[in-house]
């Protein structure tokens, strides 16, 4: 179904105010959130790439690492990882003018970071722009641009990209700024699939492929990269997840020995997590992993109106009402009752509304 708002886009005269940061800065930092995916990590390769031509001295600058099936984007621009104990790292931040954060609307997305952005803007002049597509928002930034009628962040850069050519009277989207924002909005709308896929979106992308983005490059590098490891992590889950509760729930947990078991790595899982909802009568989908650290991280997935965004807030997480995703602040011994028992509370609760 269309949404309501589809065909919907910030006006020129909307963006006016993040256009007046992004001109008045001299040195901008872009970054995304912690375990980075494609629409945060394409949309601050192109703002980057555009930056950087209008005169800027830009860097992006990532609480994680870009997981391997994005790497081709780090030859767009070069993205770094935060390192929070390195005086140079920290002293980035102090230089800054102005940090964007895209594709996260809750200020401890983008990690170790957000100390250093919090004391660099009760020191100096650092202002704060964000551009995401989340539900709920926190009101964290100078300027909050936070539209979830947007398929993805992605969609939103190009809006902006398109203000900026119309501000500037400069064409700014070039080939490989196009590539990186097609990367974006593809896999956030699971390949043009996700319920916020508008006709908008699918004109969106076909603007992006006459200005020389390469779709089969772009989908080649995304889906077609998986390890020997990855591979085996994959067999390894298959097996491993339960459907329970009448076939309403699927439910995976993936242990640091089963990521060590198979050589695979934290960002290996992330293509696990479609699987749990390829059973018809699942509604409620959660893939668990431990971490390193002990801590646990938690993906959920749904289908049809069941916001798990709203399960995700309980443990300070968020996302959309599809998909959402949380850090738990407990080890995955604990999260593994703590969290079944609630899941299956939730979804007893959504089911029967
Ligand atoms: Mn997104």
């Amino acid at each position: 179904m269309i949404t309501p708002e589809y065909g919907r886009t910030l006006t020129p005269a909307e963006w006016q105010p993040v256009i007046d940061e992004m001109l008045a800065a001299n040195h901008i930092l872009l970054s995304t959130h912690e375990n980075s995916d494609g629409d945060g990590l394409g949309s601050e390769v192109a703002l980057a790439i555009i930056l950087k031509a209008l005169g800027k001295e830009v860097a992006i600058l990532n609480p994680t690492e870009v997981p391997p099936n994005f790497l081709f984007l780090t030859d767009f621009y070069d993205i770094r990882v935060f390192r929070d104990r390195n005086e140079e790292d920290i002293q980035e931040i102090f230089l800054a003018d102005l940090v964007m954060v895209l594709d996260a609307n809750l200020h401890d997305r983008i990690g170790k970071l957000w100390p250093h952005v919090e004391f660099a803007r009760e020191m100096g002049k650092l202002r704060l722009v964000c551009i995401d597509h989340h539900l709920e928002p926190e009101d964290f930034a100078d300027l909050m641009i936070c539209e979830t009628y947007a398929s993805s962040t992605g969609e939103l850069v190009c809006d902006l990209v398109a203000a900026l050519e119309q501000k500037t009277g400069k064409k700014l989207c070039s080939s490989e700024v196009a590539s990186a924002l097609y990367a974006a909005v593809m896999t956030d709308t699971g390949s043009f699939r996700f319920p916020k896929t508008t006709p908008y979106t699918y004109r969106l992308a076909g603007k992006l492929v006459e200005k020389g983005a390469d779709p089969e490059m772009v989908y080649d590098r995304i889906y077609n990269s998986l390890t020997p490891e990855s591979l085996k992590l994959l067999g390894l889950s298959l097996t491993n997840i339960r459907i329970i509760d009448d076939g309403l729930i699927s439910w995976l947990f993936i242990s640091q020995e089963m990521l060590e078991q198979t050589g695979s790595k934290l960002f290996d899982t992330d293509l696990i997590v479609r699987y749990l909802l390829s059973v018809p009568t699942v509604r409620v989908a959660v893939l668990l992993v431990e971490m390193k650290d002990g801590r646990a991280k938690a993906s959920f997935r749904s289908r049809g109106k069941i916001y798990v965004n709203r399960l995700a807030a309980r443990y300070g997480g968020g996302g959309h009402m599809n998909a959402a995703g949380c850090l738990l602040k407990m080890s995955a011994e604990k999260a593994q009752r703590v969290l079944l028992d609630d899941v299956r509370q939730f979804t007893r609760e959504q089911v029967n509304v």
